[in-house]
This record gives structure tokens, sequence and C-alpha cells, in this order.
């Protein structure tokens, strides 16, 4: 069940009962607020193609449902991008397969849309769809992971995260956090789960821990693909635990990929946790939007979460504002992000020569987040 405030996030998985009142708090009155809120705004499904002159028309062609951060990221835009709010939108799910945007793209420019929204799956091959929406003068704003082009005009603008500095501030925590403890580099064993391989978001976190690894002589036992989902990031896990016995940290470029290691590892009869001298295996993850790996985090199943921000909706919505009044947006704009933690050890993180504050996390935080993100 996913739970969305206008540019507000909560997502509320599968949650354990071990994390006390104020979560079972936060759960009721998640329940109450889902209770009181209006049907949600009718989204265009991609058939209703019927002409609107007095809205602006936008074709969204969404990777997919993958993971809660894109669940959050969908219904952020799908709940700015209103007929209330003077929009027509028609959203398309890719299921995850480029060949799925191109169609979507090219249906929208037959449908003769006044915008594309589009977060792309990987960042290659977007040439030629691209140049046939630029041939029929249709601004295309890119969403999330960005694409590989040498044409930059072949898209209007992008708004993402710098998945490099979301990587380089999760290895800065790992780096600090070992030295504070005395946890000498040559005892650590990574097994590094990938999100899909290719997109932005894979390609940023892996360079950040190939980079970090290099100068932290860190070995890095077994790097396997987990398509950013739990299922195959449970199936990963499970296969890298079988083959190396002595695997005791899971980098996972997303948090549910990190859900299903955590399973994966506690079927094998080991323990999470952060005791990576002693047995345990110490997970980190990006992402920071589901419920349930907060509460991972909170337990201190998952050690760090490197923040991804989903909620772009009133930024595509400003954009297209920009494009109407005849305003150019900037070119690429990244949003700002920070890192979480539930262990105090290390309240701040240094990348390059700046210095960033760990958020630590507690019961009491997750619910005021949720509450301040409710009330603004
Ligand atoms: O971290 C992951 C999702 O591209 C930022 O994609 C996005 C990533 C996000 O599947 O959960």
């Amino acid at each position: 069940m996913t739970l969305h405030f206008s540019e507000n996030y909560v997502t509320i998985g599968s949650m354990k009962n071990r994390c006390g009142g104020f979560i079972s708090c936060l759960l009721t009155l998640c329940l109450i607020l889902v209770s009181c809120t209006p049907a949600s705004s009718t989204v265009e499904e991609a058939g209703d193609v019927g002409v609107h002159k007095d809205l602006i028309r936008v074709g969204f062609s969404q990777l997919g449902a993958e993971s809660d951060w894109r669940v959050a990221n969908s219904e952020s835009i799908q709940s700015t991008l209103t007929r209330e709010a003077g929009y027509q939108l028609f959203f398309e799910d890719a299921q995850q397969k480029q060949s799925n945007q191109a169609m979507a793209i090219r249906r929208f420019i037959q449908q003769g849309v006044d915008y594309i929204v589009l977060a792309p799956v990987t960042e290659v091959g977007w040439e030629n769809v691209l140049s046939e929406a630029k041939k029929a003068k249709i601004p295309v704003i890119l969403v999330d992971r960005n694409i590989a082009v040498k044409d930059q005009s072949l898209y209007t603008c992008w708004i993402g995260s710098n998945f490099r500095l979301e990587a380089d501030k999760v290895t800065a925590w790992m780096e600090q956090y070992f030295k504070k403890k005395k946890i000498s580099p040559s005892r650590l064993r990574i097994g590094h789960l990938q999100g899909t391989p290719g997109a932005s978001a894979q390609i940023g976190r892996s360079e950040g821990l190939s980079v970090a690894a290099r100068r932290n002589h860190w070995k890095v036992v077994a790097t396997e693909d987990g398509d950013f989902t739990q299922a195959k990031g449970k199936e990963v896990t499970t296969k890298i635990l079988n083959e190396h016995k002595d695997v005791n940290v899971i980098y996972s470029e997303n948090d549910n990929m990190a859900l299903g290691a955590i399973e994966a590892i506690e079927a094998s009869g080991r323990k999470v946790g952060k005791n990576v001298l002693n047995g345990d295996i110490m997970v980190v993850s990006f992402d920071g939007v589901n419920t349930d790996a907060m509460q991972k985090l909170w337990e201190g199943k998952i050690a760090c979460i490197g923040e991804c921000y989903p909620m772009f909706g009133s930024k595509v919505s400003n954009a297209i504002d920009m494009l109407q009044d005849g305003r150019n947006p900037d070119k690429l704009s990244f949003v700002s992000e920070g890192i979480y933690s539930a262990d105090a050890t290390i309240t701040q993180i240094t990348v390059g020569k700046k210095d960033y504050p760990v958020t630590i996390v507690t019961s009491e935080w997750i619910m005021n987040r949720s509450l301040e993100r409710e009330n603004g």
C-alpha cells in the first residue's frame, strides 16, 4: 500500500511489530489519513485520446514499477498533473523495457501531446525516437535517470539525482564507520547488488563503490545484477552467500534489493548487523522511501541509506509552466538529498571537501518525517 500526500511520501510495506508504539501510532495515523483522503484525481489511461484543447496534454513514459521509489515517483507526477491543475496526462508503464518506452513515445507523438515526460530505463539508445519527438516539436522533459546522447537538443531539460554523489556519501559513511570501529579494510568482503545495468542510478552507484574500494583496499568478492527488485535481490544474495562464505558486507543499489538481501541472509542462518568481525553481514543501501526499509534501518538491519528523492511532480509542472511562458528551465536540475543511519557513531561525513550531516533516524523521526511532509 502506498500513501501519497501531494508532494509528500510515505510508503507502508509489511511492517513487523518490533518497532513499538511510535510506528504503530504512525500506521494508525496513516490509515486514518487514507480513509479521509478523497479518491485520487483521474489520470488518463493511454487509450483515452480525446483532445481537450483547454488542457495541457502530457505523455509520461514511466520505465516501470520495480521499486517503492518508482511507485512514489509515478504517484507524485500523476497526483500533480491532474485535470484540476489543467493537465491531461497519458501515463504509460514500460515494464522495464526500452522498446516499450519507444512505442509509448511514438504513441504520444501520434496523439499530438504538448509535452513528453520520460523516465528512461537505461542511458543509451534514445537518438531515433527522440529525433522523432524533436521533429514533431514536442519538448521532452527527462526525469530521474539520464540519457547518453551527443545531441543535447534531443531533450529540453532533466530533473534528477546525483547518483555518484549518493554513492560517495554511502561509501564515505562506510569508510568512516570502519575506521572508527577499528575494522581493518583487509577484513572486509563486499557483495555488490547492482541495479538495472546501464541505468544512470546503477552506473553512478557502482562507480562510487569501485572508486572507494580501490582507495580503501576493500575486496569486492561478487557483483550481481539484482535489477532493483526485491525478488531478484534475494535471489542473487542467496547465490553470493553460497559462493562466498566469508562475505560480510552487502552494498545494495536500492532498498528493495536490500530487503530481499536481508531475507536471504536470515534464511541462510546468518545475522544481519554491523558486527562484521563476528559473523554479521552489514547491509547498506539507497532510496529511503519505503517505510519497511526505514524500519530495518532503525532496527540496525540496514546500516546506512543514501537518500534518493522521488517526488518530482511539482518540479515537472514548474518546468512546464516556464516553457508555457516561453522561458527555458535549467538544462539539468539536481534534487538535494541526505544520508540516513540509526547508528550515531558517524554524525557527519566528508565527500571531496564538503561536509554532510548524517540524519540519525529514530522511530520519532520516522513519524515526524511523515507528519512534516503531510503538513508541508
Ligand atoms: O533508486 C530505484 C529504482 O533510478 C533513482 O530506480 C532510480 C532508482 C531507484 O528502481 O529504487
